[in-house]
């Protein structure tokens, strides 16, 4: 793979030098199967940097610069990596501060995971492994460690470790897929969006322990407190956005769920599945016990009740729920969805026929609870729902009925 490192510079005349020689003298002399290549994103630093780099391009051929206004962290990063892809034909490119913050050497540790697979791997601090300067400031570190806790709570990827670091080797594909919906996002929120994007689109990261050093030279110019406001109210704008689609698939079940009760009670009550029920008797004659023929009853309820509120799931969720990836072309036309959704929820309804089957032989077709009587079916139906039916579904919904583009892509691929 043709792999380009990517050091951001702002004023780090003092230590790009240092990070070029160990670069190019002790890590890539190391990784044999792999094309390596510098190119430093700087924004026109004032210090000279970039004249350093310059000078240093021509005693080596694979050093390269990209330099351009300054918008910020994120900024560069987006249009150096872009230019690392389109002009120097680049598969992986790497994020890492020029401070030496971050050691050059864990390089061949990311590439290692990359060749295993993962689309992207991140440097962290905080899992084992990992540090933070052994000298900073306790107050420092536990504003560093805090915010990354939060980070990871709310996002509810608490096995992702270190969100803010900006240690990183990318994939190509997940570079293009993510850098228009991150590009508007600025120092620490960039690389918690980026690595949030990611994660929900699939891709697999993984994790580096780095020890973090502290700069020798040169000034930090990251942390002014509205970077982390920013990052704060990001991660919960975020999060909610996520959640909207559970929020709409329980009102979509709990509408499913009214619809089925009123389709099992019609059904129970009309005397129709008794009818469904002496029929199978008399085709299985050997079932022809009086309680068989009570439970079985109970049990068509049940099942006409499920398909019914499948039949609803189906149009709301794809109306509703899913309806961004309902019009993507690669979940097929409607009917075909639909087909597919019967099938799968199939499952459902024979988890809940044979739980009230089971459940009415037991408890008999009424259930006393503090002296009232309760249909045995609705009792058996309701926990059935909640504990399996409900993740069940969720789970086949986004895995199966209404994939994202990007698994269908990656299935494409593979085939
Ligand atoms: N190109 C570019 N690099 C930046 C910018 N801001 C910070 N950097 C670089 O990003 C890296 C990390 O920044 P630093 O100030 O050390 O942040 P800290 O380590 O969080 O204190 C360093 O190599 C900086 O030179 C910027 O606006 N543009
Ligand atoms: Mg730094």
């Amino acid at each position: 793979m043709n792999v380009v490192i990517i050091p951001a510079t702002y004023n780090e005349k003092g230590n790009i030098e240092r990070l070029i020689e160990i670069l190019e003298e002790e890590v890539f002399p190391k990784i044999k199967t792999h094309q390596t290549s510098i190119l430093v994103a700087d924004d026109n630093s004032p210090d000279g940097t970039g004249d350093v780099v310059k000078n240093l391009m021509k005693r080596y051929k694979n050093l390269h610069i990209n330099q351009g206004e300054k918008k910020g962290l994120g900024a560069a990063y987006i249009r150096a990596m872009t230019h690392a892809i389109e002009k120097m034909g680049a598969d992986v490119v790497f994020e890492i501060d020029a401070d030496l913050s971050h050691d050059p050497r864990e390089i061949p540790h990311f590439l290692k995971k990359i060749d295993e697979g993962y689309d992207i791997v991140i440097g962290t601090r905080y899992s084992s492994g990992g540090s933070m300067p052994k000298n900073w400031p306790m107050i420092r570190k536990m504003f560093s460690v805090t915010a990354n806790l939060i980070v990871r709570l709310i996002t509810g990827r608490v096995h992702i470790h270190d969100w803010t670091g900006g240690y990183r080797g990318i994939k190509k594909q997940v570079f293009l897929k993510e850098r228009e919906k991150t590009k508007m996002y600025q120092g620490y929120t960039f690389q918690v969006a980026f690595l949030y994007k990611s994660v929900m689109d699939g891709y697999k990261v993984g994790e580096v322990p780095i020890h973090f050093a502290d700069r020798e030279l040169g000034r930090s110019k990251i942390a002014p407190i509205e970077y982390i406001i920013n990052l704060l109210k990001y991660v919960i704008i975020e999060r909610i956005k996520e959640l909207k689609r559970f929020v709409k698939f329980l009102v979509v079940g709990g509408t499913g769920f009214i619809v089925q009760i009123l389709a099992q009670e019609i059904s129970v009550r009309t005397g129709f599945t008794f009818f469904l029920a002496q029929i199978s008797s008399i085709i299985i004659s050997k079932y022809t016990m009086h309680s068989d023929l009570a439970s079985l009853t109970q049990a068509y309820g049940a099942a006409i009740g499920a398909e019914t509120a499948i039949l609803s799931n189906f149009f709301f969720n794809n109306t509703w729920t899913f309806k961004d990836r309902a019009s993507q072309k690669n979940n097929g036309n409607v009917f075909i969805r639909l087909i597919k959704f019967n099938f799968t929820s199939f499952a459902s309804i024979i988890i809940q026929f044979f739980a009230v089957w089971i459940g009415v032989k037991i408890l008999g077709v009424d259930t006393a609870i503090w002296s009232v009587s309760i249909p045995t079916r609705i009792l058996i139906v309701i926990p059935t729902i909640v504990l399996i039916i409900i993740p069940l579904n969720y789970l086949i919904y986004n895995k199966i009925i209404w994939k994202r583009q990007h698994e269908q892509d990656e299935k494409t691929l593979k085939s």
